[in-house]
């Protein structure tokens, strides 16, 4: 259905009708098109009811671009931007495309590719360099409001930063003091960015050989900023010209974001915030209560909103909340801070990326608070329309609408900026003029699956160990691992590609590791329950998930929280049976609806970790077919992962059990899955004959 509509009219509040929101004749998007999510139907209808537009009637409105989408549009000088799409009758013989300076379309992909690598790296590294910032403040005592949370876990990653535990005292070993312990590690943490010499440390977490090969390669990251600023230099007009020599320092600056500024950003969040065990919770738009005063957190530092939560449960501000007539404070989180919020306190997931704009349009958002990443502009103008406060909170990420509120969060004030963030929406909850409209909508979810949590589910707390996992995927029962990873993209049906290959994965015995807007995707359709088993899974993992009370799909948390897939693998790798390394292991990955740069450096970090890794959407590669190739095919020689792209939902999932299978068979193990399960009596029938 295309409807075509006059954009002005039944504007909700006519007095505040934004600039920027229609007033041309546009495209509306069909909600049942658009997504398959029925709240998010229900709310994009009631946005066309109230005549406020969305990114997915944007979507309809602006189509990409062509050479863009190719990957061979390079405006790395003033003397272009060179556009060098494939020419409509293909390429015969040699491929004479080229730029004003002469740079060939594998160039120009290669740059633009690279370019999004240091991009996602830098956003990820950056979180984790803050983090790292707030630990070293709490570990020196210079703030009070944040506390180490979970000392075990500092005393587990300590050695990986060389800081001894124990001390020497008359010839006795004592423990350290854990203050001690916890400014070294933030100290050497804090060096990771930008040490002179020496490579990062956490590349010694990885499996030997995995290492080995990145040092044969010439890929170990020096420091993290390094590789990211050297990515700027390489792709500046007239330095590297030759893509495999610039996919190496793409590889590098990858590498320095999944095993350096990602895998920090989670430890030391587990640290200081608490190593996430399963919990419940509930996810989808339906979590907002039209009663109490709403509050959604919405980004992906979780050092801000680790106070509102706190916060939030003070009493005197429930009391102040009910003064105003509310019944009380309900948090709930979008995009990656709603994961980091979840997992460690179950705060409700309202939504995935695609939803931010349809929270406001409930009209029972009192505030948004937002910090980094992921945050349309438009949240704002939507908010225009609403009695919504829009409060940003990052000195790097700020809005220019008039009707932003910035309150800049210190983490030396970090308990008294929470509570004026609160206050204000408190505040505003009497200010709601529209009339509310929250989808009923909601599912039940278990979700906080950690390294550990596997760990201990698996094993039990005395024996918590990976070795029964393994022993389920070398009996067949489970077939392999899927990493489903990654955002929403308005250029596709929201959550469609998620749930169709999640579910085509658990229907073929794969496990699914899930984190970012996939698990919440998951989460809303009901897939993190371990009844969501019986319901979907075939029967080998089915009953992997009864014995042992799981879901099929274990939501592991936010991105930065991918290298907690990495470390999973790695102890995969250590529990023995499947080989030695990454590669060997009969895994695969994928993003079926990406659509940030982040997505680009976390696949590349799950190749070059030798990971089997399957994009939906589109990749700005195929303008280039010499430098795809050697995406798709060459980089499994490299680093026993590559690349792929597939669009159908089913066919990527089927790629993926494609690879897990080449692996089973690699492993000897493809013959396990082919058992006879026998009955009772043909047990006893065949031990008395
Ligand atoms: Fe064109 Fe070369 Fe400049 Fe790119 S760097 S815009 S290809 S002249
Ligand atoms: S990146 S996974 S849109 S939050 Fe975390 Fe943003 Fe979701 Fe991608």
């Amino acid at each position: 259905m295309e409807v075509m509509k006059e954009g002005a009219g039944t504007q909700l509040q006519k007095e505040s009708k934004p600039a920027t929101q229609p007033t041309r004749k546009r495209k509306l998007a069909d909600p049942a098109q658009a997504t398959i999510d029925e709240a998010t139907q229900l709310m994009l209808e009631r946005a066309h009811e109230l005549d406020i537009d969305t990114v997915f009637d944007r979507a309809e409105n602006m189509k990409p671009c062509n050479i863009g989408t190719q990957g061979t549009c390079c405006k790395n000088c003033g003397m272009g931007p060179c556009r060098l799409p494939l020419p409509k009758s293909g390429i015969e013989g040699d491929d004479e495309r080229k730029g004003l300076c002469g740079a060939t379309p594998n160039t120009i992909a290669a740059r633009n590719f690279l370019r999004m690598i240091a991009s996602g790296a830098a956003a990820h590294s950056d979180h984790g360099r803050c983090v790292a910032e707030v630990f070293l403040a709490a570990a020196k005592k210079q703030t009070e409001d944040y506390k180490i949370k979970d000392p075990l876990k500092l005393l587990a990653i300590a050695p990986h930063f060389r800081v001894d535990t124990t001390v020497e005292v008359d010839g006795e070993v004592v423990d350290r003091k854990l203050d001690e312990i916890a400014v070294e590690v933030a100290e050497k943490a804090l060096n990771e960015w930008g040490k002179a010499e020496g490579e990062l440390l956490y590349l010694q977490r990885a499996p030997k050989p995995l290492y080995e090969k990145w040092k044969k390669t010439g890929v170990l990251p020096r420091n993290i900023d390094r590789e990211i600023v050297e990515i700027m230099h390489r792709t500046h007009i007239g330095v590297d010209q030759d893509y495999k020599n610039l996919m190496k320092q793409g590889t590098r600056a990858a590498i320095a974001d999944g095993w350096g500024g990602s895998m920090l950003a989670t430890d030391l969040q587990d640290v200081l915030f608490g190593t996430p065990y399963p919990l419940q919770s509930e996810a989808n738009l339906g979590v907002l209560k039209e009663e109490y005063v709403n509050i959604i957190i919405h980004g992906h530092e979780p050092v801000l909103s680790e106070m509102l939560v706190t916060v939030a449960q003070h009493k005197e501000l429930q009391d102040y909340s009910k003064s105003k007539g509310a019944k009380g404070i309900q948090l709930a989180g979008i995009c990656c801070t709603a994961n980091e919020v979840l997992q460690r306190h179950g705060v409700p997931l309202c939504g995935t990326f695609l939803q931010q704009e349809l929270a406001i349009i409930t009209g029972a958002c009192d505030a948004m608070v937002v910090d980094i990443q992921c945050i349309f502009q438009n949240i704002a103008n939507v908010a225009k329309c609403f009695h919504t406060k829009i409060i940003t909170t990052h000195p790097i990420a700020k809005m220019e609408q008039d009707n932003v509120i910035h309150i800049e969060f210190d983490e030396h004030n970090a308990l008294d900026d929470a509570v004026k963030i609160i206050m204000i929406a408190i505040d505003n909850f009497t200010n709601r003029k529209a009339e509310v409209m929250i989808p009923p909508q909601k599912a039940p979810q278990v979700a906080g699956f950690g390294v550990e949590a596997i760990e201990y589910h698996l094993g039990g707390i005395f024996r918590g160990s990976y070795v029964p996992l393994n022993d389920n995927i070398i009996n067949g029962r489970i077939r392999g691992i899927g990493g489903v990873v990654g955002c929403n993209n308005a250029r596709t049906k929201h959550n469609d590609g998620h749930i169709t290959v999640v579910k085509e994965l658990i229907k073929n015995d794969v496990i699914v590791l899930t984190t970012g807007c996939n698990g919440i995707a998951c989460a809303m359709a009901g897939l993190l329950t371990p009844e969501s088993a019986a319901v979907h899974c075939g029967p080998g993992l089915a009953e992997v998930c009864e014995t042992v009370g799981i879901p099929p799909v274990l939501h592991m948390g936010s991105c930065v929280d991918n290298s907690r897939i990495l470390l999973a693998a790695t102890e995969v790798v250590k529990a023995g049976g499947l080989g030695t390394d990454i590669c060997d292991l009969p895994a695969a990955g994928s993003a079926p609806e990406w659509m940030s740069e982040k997505a680009i450096s976390i696949g590349q970090y799950f190749v070059a970790s030798g990971v089997y890794t399957v994009f939906g959407v589109g990749l700005p590669v195929s303008g280039a077919p010499v430098f795809q190739k050697y995406l798709f095919e060459e980089f499994e020689k490299l680093y026993g992962g590559m690349w792929d792209l597939e669009v159908d939902p089913v066919k990527h999932a089927r790629k993926m059990i494609a690879h897990i299978d080449k692996k089973r068979h690699a492993l000897g193990i493809d013959k396990a899955r082919e058992r006879i399960l026998v009955d009772m009596a043909t047990r006893r029938e065949m031990a008395s004959a």
